[in-house]
């Protein structure tokens, strides 16, 4: 019997040994052994099991766009380093499957700058599956993209509801840079007096306020009004419980069991300043009664500003404090394009 065991090692280290020397010239030695370690990555993985704490960030990508632009990369890396225990999971409509651990691995090496935050997941962003069992199912199928003006904004303002519907947590656009954790679960965010925005929200799975801002989506909708199914169908559905008072401090006022948070917290720099983060401050400002940054995306769609490196703007220097990595590479890429000039 034992020698049977030496024999099989000896066979066995031979061949591999054989193997080795042969694969070492084109480098097949990886492949193997990657082959190898497959049964071991081949654990299965979906956004159900993901979020089943109902803790998750989640951020969507409702176009079919595969290489986003550097905030959403920002977004993303802040609030992976702001909630280090909790799933940030980047739902993208571009996707196709992704089933495995090892699917998971190979997605996320597309995103260097994500690739090595462990909490930090990327699913397909399926809208039939999502909408199932939901009043958005109907209206979905219904709809005709080509004749609907604001189609993706008023898909995305539906999948975010969906999405808290179905696994709860928080949902984050992907402008949004996390700076410190918010400490609240049911929540939504004042753009100023009475007015509820939506780019920044939480909810517990199944919460009554997810299912009827889902009913009243289906029921008001009218996709040629700007805002209609986002902000006003917050602060529309938020004032069917309560009155909302105007702010007298930077309390929350609280409307049932859900907090509404005052503007300074999310969105200090209000739309209409939405420029200022792309200027220099003569005084870096700290934000310290804010917990994330919401940049405007919308208002800078004509002027496409984005972040320059050494250009000191605040942008540059959220960047360079709340992500550091996708920074990095920018920084890199910088670095290597002036080599060339
Ligand atoms: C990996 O898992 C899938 C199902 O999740 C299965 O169909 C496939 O055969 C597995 N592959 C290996 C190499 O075990
Ligand atoms: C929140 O309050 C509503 C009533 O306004 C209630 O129906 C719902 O169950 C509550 N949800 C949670 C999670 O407490
Ligand atoms: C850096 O440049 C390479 C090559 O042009 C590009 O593929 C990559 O996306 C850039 N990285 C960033 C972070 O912009
Ligand atoms: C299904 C539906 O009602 N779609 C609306 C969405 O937006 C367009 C205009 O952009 C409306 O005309 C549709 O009624």
């Amino acid at each position: 019997m034992n020698r049977l065991k030496v024999f099989g090692f000896l066979v066995s280290a031979i061949t591999l040994g054989f193997i080795y020397k042969t694969t070492k010239k084109q480098s097949i030695l990886p492949y193997i052994l990657s082959s190898i370690s497959t049964p071991f990555t081949n654990t299965s993985i979906n956004p159900q099991g993901i979020l089943k704490e109902g803790n998750g960030i989640i951020f969507l990508e409702t176009t079919d766009r595969m290489e986003p632009p550097s905030l959403v990369l920002c977004a993303i890396e802040s609030a992976a380093r702001v909630y280090t225990d909790r799933p940030v999971v980047f739902f993208m409509k571009g996707l196709t499957d992704i089933n495995t651990e090892e699917d998971e691995k190979q997605a996320k090496k597309t995103f260097p700058s994500l690739s090595s935050f462990q909490n930090v997941y990327i699913f397909p962003l399926r809208m039939q599956e999502l909408f199932k069992d939901t009043p958005l199912l109907k209206w979905f199928l219904k709809a005709d993209p080509k004749k609907e003006k604001f189609w993706i904004h008023n898909l995305s303002d539906g999948c975010r509801m969906a999405m808290m519907w179905r696994y709860g947590g928080f949902y984050f656009d992907s402008d949004v840079i996390s700076i410190r954790p918010i400490p609240e679960i049911n929540f939504l965010t004042a753009e100023h007096d009475q007015t509820s925005g939506s780019s920044v929200f939480g909810l517990t799975p199944h919460h009554s306020f997810a299912w009827t801002s889902l009913n009243d989506f289906v029921q008001n909708y009218n996709g040629n009004v700007w805002g209609n199914q986002g902000p006003t169908l917050f602060t529309r559905v938020l004032k069917q419980s309560c009155e909302l008072s105007a702010f007298k401090s930077l309390d929350n006022i609280v409307c049932g069991n859900i907090s509404f948070l005052h503007p300074e917290r999310i969105y200090p720099i209000s739309y209409g300043g939405w420029k200022r983060y792309f200027e220099v401050w003569d005084k870096i400002p700290t934000f310290d009664n804010s917990y994330a940054l919401h940049l405007w995306n919308y208002m800078n769609s004509g002027e496409k500003k984005t972040v320059v490196i050494g250009s000191n703007t605040l942008v540059e220097n959220l960047y360079k404090q709340y992500c550091p990595s996708i920074y990095g590479l920018l920084a890199e890429n910088a670095t290597t394009a002036n080599q060339h000039t």
